[in-house]
Formats: C-alpha cells, sequence, structure tokens
C-alpha cells in the first residue's frame, strides 16, 4: 500500500508548493489510483500465498524458494553471442535481470540512447559473444564494484557497474583478434583484468607477410580496471585460450592449445603436450618503467612487451595436450589446467614460480600432478574442503576429486582421489561453485553449464536452450537438484553471495552515466529536474521533457520536418521500481528512463504530421494514458 508519507516518496509531496504542476498533478494521480490497484492485488495475493519454505534434507541444501523468499547468491551468467550479461537468482535459478553489453536491446534503448551509444564508442551494430564474466575483488575477495566481461566477436572487454546494473565502459583491445578467456588480477585488488586474446595474426596486419605464418603472434593484454585504458600488453608464442590469477598478486597464467602455430585443425593436435604460459606481472611492470617497450602501430600508448620463449618475463609449462580452462584453487597454493584432449588436470604448485622465474627450477619442475579425471575435462571449479569438481565434456560428467589425494597418488600413494562422478545433461563446459574464485570459497552449490539438452525440455525447434544444471555440494554427495534452460549460450557463471553486492534503488541525479547529457542541458539552459522545454539549434531541435507516473511533462511538442530530435527525458518518480520508458511509433524510439535517470535518444523527424509517443513500462493504472504527441511541421 501507498502510504503518501512514506520517505521513499522523498520530499516531493502533492501539495509541496515547491513542486512543479507537473509533479503535484501527476502525483496526486499516482497515490490515488495507485493505492487502489495496490489494495486490489494485495487482496488477491492475500489468499494464495501459502507458503511452506521446503525442508533440506540431511547434510544438503534447501532447494527450493517459496514465493517472496530471496536467493542467497546472485549469479552472473554470460549471455554467450546474445552480447548480454544475465543475473540469476541462485539457487532457485530464476532469471532476475539482463544487462545488455555488445547487443541492442529494445528494452532499454541499448544501442539506441545516446547515452549507451557513447558506451559503445557510437559502434552500436558491432556483435559480441561473451565468455567469461568475473567480478573485481579486493583481498582475494569479491567487492561488488563491478563485473568485466570479454567480447570474443570484436575484441572487446567491458565493464558493468554493479550499483546500477549497467555497462559504463567498452575497451577495444587494439592488434589482437578474438578476446577469449578474462579474469581479474585478486590480490591486493583489481588494478588488472587480464584478457587473452585467442588468435594469432601477422603484425601488421595489413595485407603484408600473411603467407609467413610462423611470424604470426597474439598478446595477452592488461586493462585497468578503474580507466579501463590497455595498460600493457605481452606477445606470446602459440595462442591463448583460458586465464587465471594468482592470489598474492604476483602471476597471471593463461592455457594454450596451439603451442604447434598450426592455422588447420589437425596441425593444432599434432603436439602431446602443449603449454602453460605464466605472466610475471612484477617483472612486467618494471620493464615498463625501465622504458623496456615498444609500440604498435595504431595504439602508440600502449607498450607492448615481447614474452616469447627466452624473455624472462614469462615462463612457458609444457602441459598435455590442447588445455582448456585455467582454475586457480582458493587455497592459494594450486592451479590446474584442464587437458581437453587429455584425460588430466595438471596441477601446477604456484609456490614454486618463483625459483622457476629465478632460473632454479625447470618449467616442468612446477608440476605437482597430472591428474586423470576422465575423457574431456575442460573446466574445475573448487569447494572450501580441498575438493575439484572437473567437468568432463565427453563422459557427460561431473568428476570430484581430493587435491591432496591426487598429489599424493601422482607421488606414488595408494590412495583414492576421485570422490565421485555425477552424470550431468549433457557435455558440460564450465562450471562454478558459490564463492569458489575467491577466498570465500563456501562449497554449498555447484553449477555445470552444459551444452547440450536434448530431451530434457520440451522441444522449441532445432535450435535447443542450453541446460545450466543446480548441483548441491553442501554434503558428501553431488545431487543433481534442478534443470535451467538458457538462451544462447552462456559459458560460464560466476556465483556472488547476496551480501556482497548493493544495488541502488533509484538513480542519483549526479551520476556519471548521463552526465553528457547534463552538460548539454546547462548549456541550453535547462534544469533537467523541472524544465519542460524545446530548444532549436539551427536544424537540431532538444526537447527537453520530465516524467512522473502516469504523465510526461510535455503532452505535446512540435518541430519541422527535417529536423534532428534529440528527446531528453528525467523522471522525477521517486519510487523505488517506477520506471518509465519512451517510444515515438514509427521511428524506432525506445528507451527505458529508471526512477531519478536522465535518458536521451536522437533521432530524425522525416513524416509531416502527427506521431505519437508513449510509456512503454507499466508504471501506473493510467499507464495507457501516459502519451503525448509529435507534431512534425511541413517543410
Ligand atoms: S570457454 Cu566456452 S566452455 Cu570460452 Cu571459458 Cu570453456
Ligand atoms: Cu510511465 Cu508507463
Ligand atoms: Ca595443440
Amino acid at each position: 500500500m501507498i502510504d503518501p508519507k512514506d520517505p521513499k516518496l522523498g520530499d516531493i509531496q502533492p501539495d509541496d508548493e515547491n513542486a512543479s504542476e507537473h509533479v503535484r498533478f501527476s502525483r496526486r494521480l499516482f497515490l490515488g489510483s495507485g493505492a487502489a490497484l495496490m489494495g486490489a492485488a494485495g487482496m488477491g495475493l492475500g489468499g494464495s500465498l501459502v507458503s511452506t519454505p521446503a525442508k533440506a534434507a540431511e547434510g544438503h541444501n534447501a532447494v527450493a524458494l517459496a514465493p517472496g523468499e530471496l536467493d542467497e547468491y546472485y549469479g552472473f551468467w554470460s549471455g554467450g553471442h546474445s552480447g548480454e550479461v544475465r543475473i540469476l537468482g541462485v539457487p532457485s535459478m530464476r532469471e532476475l535481470m539482463r544487462i545488455p553489453v555488445f547487443n541492442i536491446d529494445s528494452a532499454t534503448g541499448w544501442g539506441l540512447t545516446n547515452e549507451s551509444k557513447e558506451v559503445l564508442n557510437h559502434k552500436p551494430w558491432l556483435t559480441g559473444d561473451c565468455h567469461h564474466p568475473h567480478m573485481s575483488m579486493t583481498d582475494g575477495k569479491y567487492d561488488g564494484k563491478y563485473v568485466f566481461i570479454n567480447d570474443k566477436a570484436n575484441s572487446r572487454v567491458a565493464r558493468i557497474r554493479c550499483d546500477i546494473m549497467k555497462t559504463d565502459k567498452i575497451t577495444e583491445i587494439p592488434n589482437v583478434q578474438a578476446i577469449h578467456g578474462l579474469r581479474v588480477q585478486k590480490v591486493p585488488y583489481t588494478k588488472y583484468v587480464f584478457a587473452n586474446a585467442e588468435y594469432r595474426i601477422p603484425h601488421p596486419n595489413d595485407g603484408t607477410g600473411m603467407d609467413a605464418i610462423d611470424k604470426y603472434y597474439t598478446m595477452f593484454s592488461a586493462v585497468d580496471a578503474e580507466s579501463m585504458k590497455v595498460a600493457f600488453q605481452v606477445i606470446v608464442d602459440g595462442n591463448l585460450d583460458n586465464t587465471d590469477a594468482d592470489y598474492s598478486g604476483k602471476y597471471a597464467f593463461s592455457t594454450c592449445y596451439n603451442t604447434e602455430g598450426a592455422v588447420d585443425l589437425a596441425g593444432s593436435m599434432r603436439l602431446e603436450r602443449d603449454h602453460v604460459v605464466i605472466f610475471n606481472i612484477e617483472r612486467i611492470e618494471a620493464a615498463i618503467k625501465a622504458g623496456n617497450y615498444q609500440t604498435l602501430p595504431g595504439a602508440d600508448d600502449v607498450p607492448v612487451v615481447d614474452g616469447r620463449t627466452g624473455s624472462e618475463l614469462t615462463a612457458y609449462v609444457p602441459v598435455p595436450k590442447n588445455p582448456h580452462g585455467m582454475n586457480t584453487a582458493p587455497d592459494g597454493r594450486y592451479a590446474v589446467a584442464n587437458g581437453k584432449l587429455s584425460p588430466t588436470v595438471t596441477v601446477l604448485d604456484i609456490q614454486k614460480f618463483d625459483d622457476l622465474f629465478d632460473g632454479k627450477l625447470q618449467p616442468r619442475d612446477v608440476v605437482a600432478a597430472e591428474v586423470e579425471v576422465g575423457l574431456g575435462p575442460l573446466h574445475t571449479a573448487f569447494d572450501n574442503r580441498g575438493n575439484a569438481y572437473t567437468t568432463l565434456f565427453i563422459d557427460s560428467q561431473i568428476c570430484k576429486w581430493n587435491l591432496e589425494n591426487a598429489i599424493k597418488a601422482y607421488q606414488g600413494e595408494q590412495v583414492e582421489y576421485i570422490v565421485q562422478k555425477l552424470d550431468v545433461h549433457y557435455q558440460p563446459g564450465h562450471n562454478h561453485t558459490t564463492m569458489g574464485e575467491t577466498r570465500d570459497a563456501d562449497g554449498k552449490w555447484l553449477i555445470s553449464l552444459c551444452k547440450f539438452s536434448k530431451d530434457r525440455f520440451l522441444p522449441c525447434g532445432p535450435l535447443h536452450a542450453e541446460n545450466d544444471q543446480l548441483i548441491d555440494i553442501s554434503g558428501d554427495e553431488m545431487k543433481l537438484v534442478h534443470d535451467g534452460p538458457t538462451y544462447a549460450e552462456p559459458h560460464d557463471c560466476m556465483l556472488v553471495h547476496r551480501s556482497k553486492v548493493k544495488p541502488a534503488k533509484l538513480w542519483t541525479r549526479d551520476d556519471p552515466y548521463f552526465a553528457k547529457t547534463a552538460e548539454m542541458a546547462k548549456q541550453d539552459g535547462v534544469t533537467l529536474e523541472k524544465d519542460n522545454k524545446v530548444i532549436r539549434d539551427g536544424n537540431k531541435v532538444r526537447v527537453y521533457m520530465t516524467s512522473v507516473a502516469p504523465a510526461y511533462g510535455m503532452d505535446r511538442f512540435t518541430v519541422k520536418q527535417g529536423d534532428e530530435v534529440t528527446v531528453v527525458i528525467t523522471n522525477l518518480d521517486q519510487i523505488e521500481d517506477v520506471t518509465h520508458g519512451f517510444c515515438v511509433v514509427n521511428h524506432g524510439v525506445q528507451m527505458e528512463i529508471g526512477p531519478q535517470q536522465t535518458a536521451s535518444i536522437t533521432f530524425k523527424a522525416e513524416q509531416p504530421g502527427v506521431h505519437w509517443y508513449y510509456c512503454n513500462w507499466f508504471c501506473h493504472a493510467l499507464h495507457m494514458e501516459m502519451r503525448g504527441r509529435m507534431i512534425v511541421e511541413k517543410a
């Protein structure tokens, strides 16, 4: 029920003398009809809300949430080649939100509004292919500030602000192709986002040297997490697949499936061993500081160091065969490379990396074990009890194994290290445990992101959903508890305890996200929070209006045929969840304006006549009536 004295309504009350006519009028309407509406809805719900929280079986987590109960974890899901990121609640697996990143989204106007085009570097038409969402950390723990995501399709890295859950920066990585593996520096804090470029290319890639395949190379990039500028790039041998960082802040490491440097399938499977390349971040920083770097055409502000074999900035550890996932255990001591074409997971002892870089050890000396787990190991996740969970793509299983026992067995001790193998449906790629890529690993839930789902869901045509399965790992035995269909095609997800995330309820009026639009208004002498004004500037017209449920500040505005029209809307509502939209019929114009947000969109008024605009986020009992006319006069 809406209480007019509710402090959430802010200081603009219906009878507030300082409020504009628009605000007072709208507020009265909202309170009057809103209250009646809520009352009716409440009665309807009252009868049906019988909630019996699901009881947890002995030693296991409760699976189901009753209506109205909140999830314990935020799951950040990559949206694959849909180009977006999604938030799911775990354990309910309910989809809570979609965050457009490298795609165009008609609900929010992402790729259409001026603010989003700015983030998209004015290339909203570029496609995206997201694989690896990872949250910024402090001291090896999630800090709730940002989520970073790669774009393999167009070689970019994006940042999502976790207060508003919107993408706020996108960086194009120069001189490389296909940013795939992405992780953050965990310790002491996320200064860098590490990004692997997968494919080797000629340098310069200008039509020369295309046949000199052995001269192709790719690079490992570090992006500054705050400025989102590329801090440095490292030339490597082979290619780069997945990556992770350690818990000292000193090292990052990446898998390579193409040590062969081949450009064909057979060639990239020729060797029995490929490698993991270890990056010595301290030494790379020192080299750049000392001026020991070059720059490449088209990016003269990015220092590039040469980390190919023989460099003291990197080390190459041979591992079997076409390895894929790279995962650091939360104990900080070990990292594993998942064999893919080998039935093994290679365990690297991070404590030995210093000696390796000081020349006291040989590369293979840092291998603590090659653990046989099953066919097609792709990725490994960890709990807080020393266990690892590896996806077996070919076997369609999760293999749970004990890290210490596996190392003992590798050293020849008679000890069983495989704890359990669980069938999943089918052919899993990544898997992920709750908090498992941080020091706070809690061993409660595991998600298996299965690539195939045939027979698990009602068929919907030749294209099938992926199947992200929820597995309870809190007891001694893994238990499959839920099938979760997802759309094309999450590779990875990340499960963050809800205590780590503090989303905003309203926008703040000084949010940098729309600072440029606010600056434009200032130049036009417009106060966004109260003015409803049309400013003409040659054939450019800027239409400033407010919105308060259920009315725009203007129910009509007039422009001339051929004008370039920019509509700027400021949503003055201060009530959580009251988002408005703005759509001009037959113009491809559509956007979201959250409470206290300013959003703008620019288009051409080419057709003389009357063109209705309306609100397309249901905001009020009189939402249908929230509309107005754009009148376009003949030129
Ligand atoms: S990758 Cu897709 S299953 Cu891009 Cu992390 Cu392994
Ligand atoms: Cu405003 Cu619907
Ligand atoms: Ca290979």
